[in-house]
């Protein structure tokens, strides 16, 4: 039973619901998830926003952000707020703000190729946006030993930036979606992260 529940769970972090369900909407990229989520229809369309309360995470860090490439951080954020098929890799943390994380979740090749690819020309001062910001302003700027550089200069290969850009959060694999052996950020219709989850459950590293 115990292991059942991590089918369909919900972390315990800043803005998850405590258990997943349906919402009636769910705003743009993260309408996927509107059948089960742990996202709110709030937190959804805060994702979508600039200048969101979720994290206070200003994405224009290092000039504005393109939007081809904006639109794989809100897809991310739709992931991590609204899926209730991470409980495999749930793990507790002593944050501030967060008692749960996701480690280690393998993504789908397509998915993190085509994210590096839309951001390869834009500009970042970290490779790790979880630490050693400067919050001095209510938003996290550049540290001041930090200087902005080409994105591939931060993350030199897709694997480097899906793994690192929130502390491994995430590891790379060759999967491609088709597998059904890794999870994806992009999906239109039923959650086929589901599967995915099940059978990690069932094949513990
Ligand atoms: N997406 C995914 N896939 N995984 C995540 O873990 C994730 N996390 C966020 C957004 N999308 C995610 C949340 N992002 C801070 C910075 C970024 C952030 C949340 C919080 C922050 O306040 N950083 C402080 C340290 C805070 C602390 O740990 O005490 C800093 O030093 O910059």
């Amino acid at each position: 039973a115990q292991s059942l529940e991590k089918l369909n769970m919900c972390m315990d972090a800043k803005h998850h619901k405590k258990e997943p369900g349906a919402e009636g909407q769910l705003y743009q990229q993260c309408a996927p998830w509107k059948d089960n989520a742990c996202c709110t229809a709030n937190t959804s369309a805060e994702a979508h926003d600039d200048n969101s309360y979720l994290y206070n995470f200003n994405w224009n860090h290092c000039g504005v952000m393109t939007p081809k490439c904006k639109k794989h951080f809100t897809q991310d954020t739709c992931f991590y707020e609204c899926s209730p098929h991470l409980g495999p890799w749930i793990q507790q943390v002593d944050q501030s703000w967060r008692k749960e994380r996701i480690l280690y979740v393998p993504l789908c090749q397509e998915d993190c190729q085509s994210w590096w690819d839309d951001c390869k020309d834009d500009f970042t001062c970290k490779q790790d946006w979880h630490y050693g910001w400067d919050w001095t302003t209510g938003r996290n700027r550049c540290p001041a030993e930090a200087g902005c550089r080409k994105w591939t200069d931060i993350f030199p290969t897709a694997q480097i930036m899906c793994e690192k850009i929130w502390s491994d959060s995430y590891s790379y694999t060759n999967l491609p979606k088709s597998s059904g052996r890794c999870m994806q950020l992009w999906f239109t219709g039923k959650n086929p992260n589901e599967k995915v989850a099940e059978y990690y459950l069932n094949h513990a590293p």
